[in-house]
């Protein structure tokens, strides 16, 4: 969650906010409203839905009030990489809100709330946390070792625990859908989409695909969805997953992945993992270059 206002926002308005205070005896809230440029300006905020064009790809939301910006009211967004379908009225959701250009407001990282989705998600969140601090220097899980049981939210925002998995053969990565570089994330998700395939076409019956995104504060349910969509992927056996931060960032370091904040991007590393109907971590490849065939091999 991006706390508000953004430490980068708020460095911008530093300066702007100082002058303006020092020149102006206006009220707090007043000029700090003024520093705020709209064209650059994003905000976080919580509302529900009461109206939906999917023509026009646009809500109607009724926000709660946005402090020193905005009161509470009922308003049309444009959204943006999500997937439209999921939306319906009544919906609680948050999500950023930026003004792209006047009179245009965009919501990006759209997540629908459920209070008891989000406690559960929570608690298997905090006990990752505490797991991944009692194995301290050991913390990466090595092949041989059982895979970090977790509960995350699938692309279309249910609960998917580790445990549903058990049984079934499990190909994991970590992407993220904003990834620029063509030969990481696109062509990770393009390959295993391929054995998602040469699965199908051979028969092989209990194998899962699940990619888990680094992003999540960017890649919400909807995101995912829209990225799965986007790419004609069969979701019957192919889960996008993403979660609480914390959850996520725990999970990177017990998969031995790194994954750096780079201007608004993620400089990371690649590892794709094979796991056994016990839950063991029975193969890694390391980096971009494996092909779809190479696992196939060993999943036949
Ligand atoms: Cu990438």
């Amino acid at each position: 969650m991006t706390p508000f206002p953004s430490p980068r926002i708020g460095w911008l308005l530093l300066p702007v906010l100082l002058v303006l205070s020092a020149c102006k005896p206006s009220s707090p809230a007043k000029s700090e409203a003024a520093a705020i440029d709209p064209a650059k300006a994003a905000f976080d905020i919580k509302g529900e839905i009461v109206g939906l064009t999917p023509a026009n790809r646009t809500l109607l939301v009724h926000h709660e009030e946005i402090p020193n910006y905005m009161p509470a009211m009922t308003m049309e967004f444009t959204i943006g990489s999500a997937d439209f379908s999921v939306f319906k009225e009544g919906q609680r959701i948050s999500a950023r809100m930026t003004q792209p250009e006047p009179g245009t407001f965009l919501l990006e990282r759209i997540r629908i709330l459920d209070s008891e989705k989000d406690r559960i998600a929570a608690a298997a969140a905090a006990e990752l946390r505490q797991e991944t601090l009692i194995r301290g220097k050991s913390v990466h899980r090595e092949v041989g070792e059982d895979a970090p049981r977790f509960t995350l939210y699938n692309q279309d925002g249910n609960l998917v625990s580790f445990e549903k998995f058990r049984g079934r053969r499990v190909v994991l990565n970590f992407i993220f859908t904003r990834c620029p570089v063509a030969t990481m994330c696109p062509a990770a998700t393009a390959k295993m989409a391929t054995l998602q395939r040469l699965v199908r076409e051979q028969g092989i019956k209990d194998v899962e695909l699940v990619s888990i995104t680094l992003d999540p504060v960017n890649d919400t349910p909807p995101v995912l969805k829209a990225y799965a969509t986007t790419r004609g992927i069969d979701s019957s056996n192919f889960s996008f997953l993403t979660g609480p931060e914390s959850a996520i960032r725990d999970l990177l370091l017990q998969f031995s992945v790194l994954a750096e904040p780079d201007e608004n991007i993620f400089k990371h590393t690649l590892a794709t993992l094979l796991i056994d109907r016990d839950g063991r971590i029975i193969h890694r490849i390391d980096g971009s270059q494996w092909s779809p065939d190479e696992l196939i091999a060993r999943l036949r």
